[in-house]
């Protein structure tokens, strides 16, 4: 099966199988058109993978192998150059292509700027939008860009998509407005427990779409990111949200976007490679 606008790349190293025959289907978006403040972005998705050489692939508190999972890999997709629309368009384009294919496929994106996310979550159209993000990004506009990745979670709420995000700590008067407005549950880090987690997304409809913006770890496990703030979430508190989501409620799609490093072994991309593999592992469970 052949994609339109993607090229091949470092894959993972696992034995991996052809997107028809996938359970999960990893596609990079290597774009960083409206970053405003650490640039990288673009080396997101090669990073990740680089990373990901590093980590056994048996996930040890599983017992579960995640390489003995139908896995794809379809490389990366050609963005456009500063034209995040233009970029989402494409992977929702892809997305689509894949899905008409192979109904039953988990998309995986790997940003890639957050601004990404709006491609995926278009083609999937989920009842809800989980995600984990230092920032509220629900900016109507941004330096004059309806799709900077400051604005990812406001388009997103604009198509009718309920909305709950986690480990906040940035955000302005007017976002808190609107989330107000239009009933978009968000925690504070400072406030953020399992519990509450569970108290908003409970009720949520489902099929749920998880996104991770890499920045809501904190600082100190994520130091390549595009905007980044400290005060952040522990690893094993957005995985243990993650495995209850898994149990819980059907997850049509995930990303991991914002992984800015430049060069291999870059702290943020091997977070994310984790992170990466417990999706994986946690999904594979029910396989
Ligand atoms: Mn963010």
């Amino acid at each position: 099966m052949e994609f339109l606008h993607t090229y091949d790349t470092l894959k993972l190293e696992f034995p991996l199988v052809g997107p028809e025959n996938a359970k999960f289907v990893i596609l990079g978006v290597p774009f960083d058109g409206t970053t405003s403040y650490k640039p990288g972005t673009r080396f997101g998705p090669t990073l990740i993978r680089q990373a990901t050489l590093n980590l056994e692939s048996y996930i040890l508190d599983y017992g579960i192998d995640i390489a003995e999972l139908p896995i794809a890999d379809i490389g990366d997709i050609a963005v456009i150059a500063g034209d995040a629309k233009g970029t989402a368009k494409r992977v929702r384009e892809i997305i689509e292509e894949l899905k008409r294919t192979n109904p039953d496929a988990i998309p995986i994106t790997l940003g890639g700027e957050h601004s990404i996310t709006l491609g995926p979550v278009e083609a999937l159209k989920p009842a809800s939008y989980v995600v984990f993000d230092a920032h509220l990004d629900l900016r109507d506009q941004y330096e004059d860009n309806l799709y900077n990745h400051a604005c990812v979670a406001r388009r997103i709420s604009e198509l009718g998509i309920r909305e709950a995000i986690f480990g906040v700590r940035s955000g302005t008067r007017e976002e808190v407005e609107y989330a107000e407005e239009k009933s978009i549950t968000w925690v504070h880090a400072r406030d953020y427990s399992f519990d509450a987690f569970v108290e908003l997304v409970k009720p949520l409809p489902e099929p749920v779409y998880l996104s991770v913006d890499i920045d809501v770890f904190d600082l100190s496990m994520v130091p390549s990111t595009g905007t980044p703030e400290a005060g952040g979430l522990r690893f094993w508190e957005v995985i243990e949200a993650l495995e209850w989501l898994v149990e819980n409620k059907k997850i049509t799609g995930f990303d991991i976007t914002e992984v800015a490093g430049t060069e291999l072994g870059d702290v943020t991309a091997l977070t994310a490679a984790k992170l990466l593999f417990y999706f994986i592992g946690a999904m594979g469970r029910d396989i």
